[in-house]
């Protein structure tokens, strides 16, 4: 059994970077019904019992194409949602400090490069998708961008994700339109770095 991570703030308690409406929509009506749809399909595939992160990595050995293909979307959408909804607050924001802090002026030169460019990865993805910050194998931070559900593991790409925005439309359209980059800007006010910390960490 699949589950959605509990939310440990309001859905009014992003204002004003992400509205009510948004969030209870995003997390009561867009990810349940990916939780919900995980579920179903995962007890029909008899891969209920498998951790999501090694369901994702092995979607290649569902024979049946209507499981593989229900299982990458709602299986991504699950994953992809506790992720995004673990590493924000109110309250938030700012830069990360510590080993992450670190690695991050390594790889990128300031957090303020790494920003631009991953802001740029989310603002630039055509249509529906993700951007994302991940551990390669050899520990090294790897940027990048998926449509639709997928993310880096399903996508077989050996990187674990740390961090993520959400760029499909449902995760800002009401306050924010077709204005995308005005809401991966305010997305960054509500960033729980010291999560993304601990998930570095664990990833490394
Ligand atoms: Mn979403």
């Amino acid at each position: 059994m699949f589950k959605q991570v509990d939310l440990p703030y309001g859905y009014d308690a992003l204002e004003p970077y992400l509205d009510e409406l948004t969030v209870e929509t995003h997390y009561a009506k867009h990810h349940a019904n990916y939780t919900a749809n995980l579920n179903a399909l995962a007890e029909e595939a008899d891969l209920a019992d498998m951790e999501i992160t090694g369901l994702l990595a092995s979607l290649d050995e569902i024979k049946d194409e209507r499981l593989r293909t229900g299982l990458r979307n709602n299986g991504g959408g699950f994953y992809n949602h506790n992720l995004y909804f673990s590493e924000i607050g109110p309250h938030c924001g700012g830069e990360p400090d510590g080993e992450l802090a670190q690695k991050i002026r390594e790889s990128f030169g300031s957090f303020a490069a790494f920003k631009e460019k991953i802001s740029a990865l989310a603002v630039g993805q055509f249509g529906s998708g993700w951007a994302w910050l991940s551990v390669a194998k050899d520990g090294g931070l790897i940027l990048s961008a998926s449509a639709n559900q997928d993310n880096p593991i399903s996508l077989g790409t050996g990187h674990t994700p740390i961090f993520t925005i959400d760029v499909w439309e449902h995760a800002y359209y009401l306050k924010y339109k077709n204005l995308r980059a005005a809401y991966v800007d305010a997305f960054f006010h509500l960033v729980d770095w010291n999560t993304v910390n601990e998930n570095y960490k664990k990833a490394r």
